[in-house]
């Protein structure tokens, strides 16, 4: 493991204010890396999440954080606009229509250019700096530029495109060569990997150092809340509320169209309207989480999503039993892993997902050794979890067949490829993804 400061930048820093003070951030990246930091006296530098915030450097719970002012123009322009309306539909396979606005990139990269300032000041002499995600592309070789004793690491959460959709970027260039700027770029899969070499050798006529660290998550923690006694009785309330029906089907996701949470709502509506599924006997949960609402692929696609609710509850359902459930809204983690522990067969269908670690947190919480999950191939979890009912999400009939076959799964099958399924993410936690990337890094 590496003894050289470790440096954090990422969009987000890994808090969140709140009346009552700055909360950590949930989710396994804050905490895998919050120890790293504390333990090398390293910092966090990233955004606030609160427009024009200016505040100055503080400590939280051991860690150094640097925030980074993002002005009001800037959130619509580079985050809104560069990172959310430009790359992230071009990175999932362009299944939405990129915008491509000089004014979007301008901000981009003057933020970029701002975090890479703010690095190359308060980097220590020797330091490890690993950037996190398509945001902060240009960061590397910024940095690079004014630091050449740092080690400089990259890792992008989501998918790397073929070279032929990367090529539509009116500034593929520029950003080919800010991340050549780095010691080592971490992707979820090999196939980003080799994506991005061939980005790397068409534009630049070079390559850079790359590879496949797939990002799992905090096993220990999600083990411990799934067998608390208070999870156990969640779950158990849930599904007396749910009409006590035989099968659960569950979704969970950010309310994103890469999910594929219309196409999965399609398949069950299908599957009701001709009667291969008895609302009598099943019920569906779909949690979707409230994301980027002010991008306007968010707001149509939440319209679809919610009038596909209205279609299927109002041919389906009995009063008091609607044969579908639809929460707008994030739960809390207990919550959400009572709602796993409910849920018999989880459909996690992204058309295109760089990991997805609701596939993994769903079978980490399965302490009782049953569940079905059915999973999308277009999902990096599919590259380990071999074991899931894999399915092509762009297929309807596939969809529907896998849905089936997760419903009637004889028990043998289904605790047979749980056990499987567990070992796996067990055998790869999020703190050992970030010292695998870290000791390729510094190695
Ligand atoms: P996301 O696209 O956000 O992450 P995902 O990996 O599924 O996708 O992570 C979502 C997280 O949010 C999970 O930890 C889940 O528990 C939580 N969550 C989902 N719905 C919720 C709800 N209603 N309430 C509360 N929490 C909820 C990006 C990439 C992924 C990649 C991750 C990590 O798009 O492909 O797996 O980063 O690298």
């Amino acid at each position: 493991m590496t003894i050289r400061p470790i440096v954090v930048a990422a969009n987000r820093l890994p808090v969140t204010r709140t009346p009552a003070g700055w909360n950590p951030s949930p989710g396994g990246l804050v905490r895998a890396m919050l120890p790293l930091l504390r333990a090398s006296g390293g910092t966090w530098v990233g955004w606030t999440g609160i427009a024009d915030d200016d505040i100055g450097p503080f400590e939280h719970d051991g860690v150094k954080l640097q925030p980074v002012s993002v002005s009001a123009a800037e959130v619509q322009d580079y985050y809104e606009g560069f990172a959310n309306d430009t790359l992230w539909p071009l990175y999932h396979d362009a299944l939405r229509e990129s915008t491509y606005s000089v004014r979007h990139w301008d901000a981009y990269v003057a933020v970029n250019q701002r975090f890479a300032d703010h690095l190359a000041e308060l980097a220590p002499s020797d330091a490890v700096v690993w950037v996190h995600d398509y945001h902060l592309q240009l960061v590397p070789q910024m940095l690079r530029r004014r630091r050449d004793d740092v080690l400089i690491g990259f890792f992008f959460h989501i998918p790397f495109p073929p070279v032929e959709l990367f090529m539509r970027l009116p500034w593929r260039t520029e950003i080919a060569a800010g991340l050549a700027g780095c010691d080592l770029v971490g992707f979820q899969r090999s196939i980003n990997a080799a994506n991005f070499t061939s980005v790397c050798e068409e534009l630049l006529g070079r390559t850079t150092r790359c590879g496949a660290y797939p990002i799992s998550i905090d096993v220990a923690e999600l083990e411990a809340i799934a067998a608390g006694r208070d999870t156990r009785q969640r779950s158990n309330r849930y599904r007396t509320r749910l009409g006590e029906p035989e099968v659960v089907l569950l979704g969970v996701d950010r309310l994103d169209y890469t999910k594929g949470i219309s196409q999965r709502l399609r398949a069950y509506q299908s599957l009701l309207d001709d009667g291969t599924l008895d609302a009598e006997r099943c019920v569906m949960v779909q949690v979707a989480t409230p994301t980027r609402e002010g991008v306007e692929h968010y707001q149509n696609e939440r319209k679809e999503i919610e009038q596909l609710v209205g279609e299927i509850n109002g041919v389906h359902s009995r009063l008091g039993h609607p044969a579908l459930h639809y929460l707008y809204q994030s739960l809390a983690l207990e919550e959400l892993v009572a709602l796993y522990r409910t849920g018999d067969v989880m459909i996690v269908t992204p058309l295109r997902d760089g990991m997805n670690l609701v596939a993994k947190e769903y079978v980490t919480t399965r302490l009782d050794g049953d569940g079905v999950l059915v999973l999308s191939e277009f999902a990096g979890a599919a590259d380990e979890l071999l074991d899931a009912v894999l399915v092509n999400p762009h297929d309807p009939a596939a969809l529907r067949t896998a849905i089936v076959t997760g419903v009637e799964m004889h028990r043998h099958e289904r605790r047979a490829r749980m056990a499987s399924l567990r070992e796996v993410v067990r055998a790869s936690d999020v703190q050992g993804w970030a010292e695998r990337f870290l000791a390729e890094l510094t190695g």
